[in-house]
């Protein structure tokens, strides 16, 4: 849909504010950069040296060799494994910091959490091989945290999840060499090889790419994911509402924006305090409303039902309504355009990472030893701020959609009984035809939300179950699809399904760490029927990524044997034998592969081919 900023009403609405006060986002400055650089948008240009920057003719007319003599194909690769490599290391801090938060609990170092859900604290010891035999919880707890830390440097071979995975597919990772070691290391390793004079193989580098993605997938991400539900509870069915009108007119409103729950889930906390609450009241509000946008948004939703104002492309559209006393960020997705409009308003842009520093913003560094305290702090701050509120800017779409959140592995194995068989049972008589993981974010490349919203209607009218995590399930929120009663617009098949377990047909699965939930899913189905991942009916798909996250995310995906579509170009088409790495050969390599499809309807199609192929070849 070109020419369009965005198919969801509350941002359309949101714009023409933006446009009459003068205001820019991120659409605007899009509009700006173009024409984008077509080196970049390609892949072919490399800063890697001071004997650079090089970039390569794609047309064959201009220079073929940097200064070192770096082909086109090789600077590609080169390329794309940094890409990979910062996105795995984003994940993978982030778990870092929650594993550090759990052993600082366990210790007794940081007091304002506890541990929520001491059955998986234990089944996670067993998986690590820690006795839990007539310990007690903080023993187990610590020893867990140690052996988890362990991970981003181990030396034993193997990260421990990859147990969790079917023989068959961790003998194609032997085979080719791409089991992931140690977290941290692959991607130093990755940081290694693209330096100058170093891996100057396209492939070599590509299946190192791999590698390091899996070290995400199966490491950083998959430890985020469990040690957020030990420290913060694991996810059950849950109810709240999306989009912009969860803010509200007259009470005090605080947006948390970012990653890690660490700082969202004390906030949500802090947020009850009746003294907090009661000195709301004294300025004028009618209370504390807390919401939250993208991943760490998703985080608070999954586990309390606290509202969710929006998806990545409506950060600034949150502040142009007016009415926000605060946006407090941590790491990750937070536009540092947020500081400049913050001050066009009265809101505070309040950062709490030592790690993430923007123009314009207030920073009140976030302690966990501190945790509860600091969290007050911001939101006094943000309660200080309320009369400050210009009533006569404040503008609020009404848009707040019903949606039902909060399917852990946990939720959707209880929802089915306490096994997988009935979902495989429905797979096998085709009442489900397949399963497709949407993911990732929105980018202004793309009408906002088309690209997912479309995608998971045509998916799940067929018969499809959809399973979302990031922006892609907020969009789903706002579009009614995360309901229940979104069962109508499902074939006959997965409406049946849906209503004999009361549940969506697209099921939300949490943030983009928690795709790691998908993973566990896909690899516990395989086992289940005794095969490889890449051979169940099962599809993945990044419809309207920007970030160097969903580059690590698309290649663990795709090694995890899953094919995967792109619904924005990635610059890798400067290279052919990138591109034909990517999109054929990894198919014989490791099952999974790319296909690039910008039409969500086409790519749809795609995937309904993808698993009826599957599916013949299990025949069923
Ligand atoms: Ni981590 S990575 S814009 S918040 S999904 Fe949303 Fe999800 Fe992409 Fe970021
Ligand atoms: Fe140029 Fe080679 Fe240096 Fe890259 S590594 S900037 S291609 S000389």
């Amino acid at each position: 849909m070109k020419g369009t900023s965005s198919i969801d009403p509350a941002s359309l609405q949101m714009l023409k504010v933006a446009r009459d006060g003068g205001l820019e986002t991120a659409w605007d400055r899009y509009l700006a950069q173009q024409p984008q650089c077509g080196f970049g948008e390609l892949g072919l240009c490399c800063r890697n040296c001071n004997m650079g920057p090089c970039r390569i003719d794609p047309f064959g007319d201009g220079p073929q060799k940097g200064v070192c003599g770096a082909t086109g194909d090789i600077i590609v690769a080169r390329n794309l494994l940094r890409m990979i490599a910062a996105g795995a290391a984003a994940h993978s801090d982030h778990g870092r910091d929650i594993i550090e938060t759990l052993r600082g609990v366990a210790a007794g170092e940081i007091k304002d959490y506890t541990i929520k859900d001491e059955n998986k604290l234990k089944a996670l010891a067993r998986e690590f091989g820690i006795s839990t035999e007539g310990e007690t919880v903080q023993t187990i707890a610590e020893k867990l945290a140690e052996a988890a830390l362990e991970e981003f440097g181990t030396r034993k071979g193997y990260l421990q999840a990859i147990d969790r995975v079917p023989p068959k597919r961790k003998e194609i990772w032997e085979k080719l060499g791409i089991m992931p070691r140690g977290i941290d290391r692959e991607v130093v390793e990755a940081m290694h090889r693209t330096h100058f004079g170093v891996d100057n193989d396209p492939a070599n580098l590509i299946l190192h790419g791999l590698r390091c993605s899996l070290s995400d997938g199966w490491g950083g991400s998959l430890l985020a994911t469990e040690f957020s539900d030990v420290l913060f509870g694991t996810p059950r069915p849950v109810r709240g509402r999306s989009n912009l009108g969860v803010l509200s007119k007259e009470a005090v409103n605080i947006l948390v924006h970012g990653h890690e729950p660490i700082l969202s889930e004390m906030l949500v906390e802090a947020a009850k305090d009746p003294g907090l609450i009661s000195a709301a009241r004294a300025k004028g509000a009618s209370g504390i409303n807390l919401v939250g946008m993208c991943c760490t948004g998703n985080e608070i939703l999954m586990r309390h039902g606290i509202p969710v104002a929006g998806n990545f492309l409506q950060q600034e559209l949150a502040v142009i309504t007016g009415a926000l006393e605060a946006v407090v960020v941590d790491v990750q997705c937070i536009m540092p355009a947020l500081g400049q409009l913050a001050a066009c308003y009265h809101t505070k842009f309040i950062s709490t990472s030592p790690k993430a520093k923007f123009p314009g913003a207030i920073h009140i560094p976030f302690d966990e030893h501190n945790a509860l305290e600091t969290a007050r702090e911001i939101i006094r701050q943000a309660i200080e701020n309320y009369p400050n509120r210009d009533k006569n800017r404040v503008f609020i779409p009404e848009e707040a959609t019903a949606y039902v959140a909060g399917f852990s592995v946990e939720a959707i194995l209880s929802a089915l009984g306490g096994t997988l068989i009935p979902l495989i049972e429905a797979v096998k008589n085709k009442k489900i035809r397949g399963i497709a993981a949407l993911v990732g974010c929105n980018n202004p490349k793309v009408t906002q939300d088309y690209n997912h919203v479309n995608m998971a209607k045509a998916l799940i009218a067929r018969d499809v179950l959809v399973v979302e995590t990031g922006c892609a399930a907020i969009a789903s929120a706002k579009a009614g699809l995360l309901l229940p009663e979104a069962a109508e617009l499902a074939g006959a098949g997965l409406a049946e399904v849906c209503r004999a377990l009361g549940v969506p047909p697209v099921l939300h699965m949490g943030s983009c760490v928690d795709i790691s939930r998908i993973l566990t899913v896909a690899a516990a189905l395989a086992r289940e029927l005794g095969v490889d991942i890449a051979d169940l009916p099962v599809a993945g798909s990044a419809p309207e990524w920007m970030s160097e996250k969903a580059v690590s995310i698309g290649a663990y995906v795709v090694a995890s044997g899953i094919f995967t579509v792109l619904g924005t170009v990635p610059p890798v088409l400067g290279s052919n034998v990138v591109a034909d790495l990517l999109t054929k050969q990894a198919k014989d390599l490791v099952g999974g592969y790319f296909a690039v499809e910008t039409d969500p309807f086409k790519a749809a199609e795609l995937i309904i081919a993808h698993i009826d192929e599957k599916r013949a070849a299990l025949g069923i």
